[in-house]
């Protein structure tokens, strides 16, 4: 779709620092230092000037048009050796795999895969999809990733996803939960609505519930709609709301009645950090770069509370949450300073915004003590309209980090606005200290995602912790966690590949201590492993693989690996309701 829009604001000198090929951008006065706001117009663009003027050629997949989905052949749905079904062969015996009676989930606990559509879809510029700020940062932006990949054909799930959800219907795959794409639903963020995009995601709720797989819809992750960004500075303005707001009114009012958990923004704390964006490529608001992260998180509380009264006043059935993100967070020894350090750790980052959702309204007091320098405080009613706003408690919980105070104390950071720890003034690991050895928490992910070590010993203290401190009414859903098989990327062989042993453990053992937690007492209503397929691992690309299955990035072939039966082996073993494959064809 090319809908022609008109009088839309355009900074003039964004549009020519597009346009400079070189990565050292120029303005229209051929000066490289003017800040892209020096020089406005007004123009008339349309979607396919959008892509000129800021992306440039994208690259297209063979495959174009949607495929049906073909059975998945039975020799596919074979389990590895070494879980408890089928019958182990003769005479194997598997080391601790035993069913442990006091462990359960409960009924209508819910469990499955996710995605997100920047990191699967492909088609960037199919059936009149605007670009979004990642197709900019990473066609443009010379060094922002790791190996010049783009998000142009990912896994092509914008035509493969029958196949796709075929795949996982086969093993008995309860949820899929995916995101909507804003800029293929308003290929500027507001103003003209894309019905192609709409009917296609209509098809893919619809393909799940042919399939038996309850879809599961996440309004933003990350893909944020250029235009709003050169627009208004996007989530640093808070004229975003409107238009978060009028984007979840569309959706709810197509989907809401076959959808039955939504989720409104995925990992502020992460996406409110990608603010600075990089210098010249997109509006400049002039807020101070340190501030940025802070009105990004104020703008996101405003636009996911409006949302959240929006759909319950709108009748949907179904959840509607915030999904925070986060490890685990150790103090590194028993000092009091490392201790506050750690409480500041949980402060600037899940405390952020689970506090306001969940408790009060407003931020933690270390938050508040900073921001309250140059943000707007929140109105009562505001508060009010913020506090409550999430069903469920929804974390994706990857990893755990110890935590310590900077070397010169916390007091002294926090008093020093040029430290570089400044304002959270917490440091981190994830070494145990020397005196303890100096080993890692636990195995390391691929180097490429070095935030990630496998750390599932700790995640039913983490879930104790997140009921004791945020007591979600309606519990605890671990919206995703997963692991980057080191090096999977270089291995050549397809058996080798799926093969995957870490991420087999680590799922096993997140799912054993999830049962822990249950028989605990803690409320754990829900599941979901990432990633459904490898994808694009943002700035990393395609190198550091999170998929529990295998792609072909040259054929797009999907193959299941170990982890995936691991992951649902739990539910085979200690699923209240029956985990029922349903093959294609079968009724
Ligand atoms: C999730 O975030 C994302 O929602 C998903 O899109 C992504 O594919 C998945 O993780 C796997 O990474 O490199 O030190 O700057 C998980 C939380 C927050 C973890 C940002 C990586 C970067 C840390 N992520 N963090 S660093």
């Amino acid at each position: 779709m090319v809908s022609r829009l008109t009088a839309f604001l355009l900074p003039l000198g964004v549009a020519l620092a597009q346009n400079a090929t070189s990565g050292t951008p120029t303005y229209s006065n051929g000066s490289s230092t003017v800040p892209p706001t020096a020089v406005a117009t007004q123009l008339d663009i349309n979607v396919e000037d959008l892509w000129n003027l800021f992306v440039g050629p994208v690259s297209t997949a063979a495959v174009n048009t949607t495929v049906s989905a073909t059975p998945i052949p039975t020799s596919e749905l074979v389990p590895p050796p070494g879980l408890a079904y089928p019958s182990f062969p003769n005479g194997q015996q598997i080391p601790a795999m035993v069913s442990n009676s006091s462990w359960k989930f409960p009924s209508g606990f819910w469990w499955g895969v996710a995605s997100a559509a920047f990191q699967v879809e492909g088609a960037v510029k199919d059936e009149g999809r605007g670009p979004s700020i990642w197709d900019v940062l990473l066609h443009r932006v010379t060094g922002f990733s790791t190996a010049n990949q783009t998000g142009d054909i990912a896994d092509n799930q914008y035509y493969l996803y029958k196949q796709d959800i075929a795949r996982i219907a086969a093993l008995g795959v309860q949820t899929y939960s995916f995101s909507i794409s804003w800029s293929r639903v308003f290929p500027f963020g507001r103003g003209a609505v894309n019905e192609e995009a709409l009917a296609h995601y209509q098809d893919v709720i619809d393909t799940c519930l042919e399939y038996g797989v309850e879809p599961s819809v996440t309004l933003y992750h990350w893909d944020l709609p250029l235009y709003l960004q050169n627009l208004y500075g996007g989530w640093l303005s808070e004229e975003i709301v409107g238009d978060f707001v009028e984007y979840a009114r569309l959706v709810f009012g197509r989907y809401g009645d076959k959808v039955n958990r939504w989720f409104t923004v995925n990992e502020p704390i992460v996406f409110c950090n990608t603010y600075p964006l990089p210098d010249g490529y997109f509006r400049d608001t002039g807020i101070p770069k340190k501030q940025q992260p802070f009105w990004c998180g104020h703008n996101v509380l405003l636009a996911h509370g409006e949302a959240y009264r929006l759909g319950k006043s709108m009748g949907l059935n179904g959840t509607i949450s915030f999904k925070t993100n986060g490890g685990y967070k150790i103090p590194l020894t028993n000092s009091s300073d490392d201790a506050l350090a750690t409480q500041r750790a949980w402060d600037f980052n899940e405390g952020w915004f689970a506090e306001p959702t969940f408790l009060t309204g407003d931020y933690p007091q270390n938050v508040k003590d900073y921001v309250s320098g140059f943000l707007p405080a929140f109105t009562e009613e505001q508060k009010t309209m913020i506090n409550g706003s999430s069903d469920v408690f929804a974390h994706d919980a990857y990893t755990s980090q110890f935590y310590m105070a900077p070397d010169s104390g916390v007091a002294a950071c926090v008093s020093n606005s040029s430290h570089p720890l400044y304002p959270t003034c917490a440091n981190s690991t994830y070494t145990y200290a020397s005196s303890s050895g100096g080993w890692a928490i636990g195995a390391a992910a691929d180097p490429l995602s070095p935030w990630l070590h496998k750390a599932t010993d700790w995640v039913p203290a983490f879930l104790h912790y997140m009921q004791d401190t945020w007591k979600p009414a309606g519990g605890i859903a671990i919206t995703e966690f997963g692991f980057a098989e080191p090096f999977e990327a270089l291995k050549v062989l397809k058996q080798d590949i799926v093969t995957d042993p870490i991420r087999s453990s680590y799922y096993r053992e997140y799912m054993q201590a999830i049962l822990i937690a249950i028989s605990e007492g803690v409320d754990v209503v829900g599941t979901l492993a990432w990633s459904i397929v490898d994808n694009l691992e943002w700035q990393a690309g395609y190198q550091s693989r999170f998929g529990i299955q295998y792609v072909n990035f040259t054929t797009q072939e999907r193959a299941y690996k170990a982890s995936f039966f691991e992951y649902v082996n739990a539910f085979k073993l200690y699923g209240t309701d029956p985990v029922v494959p349903h093959y294609v064809g079968e009724s």
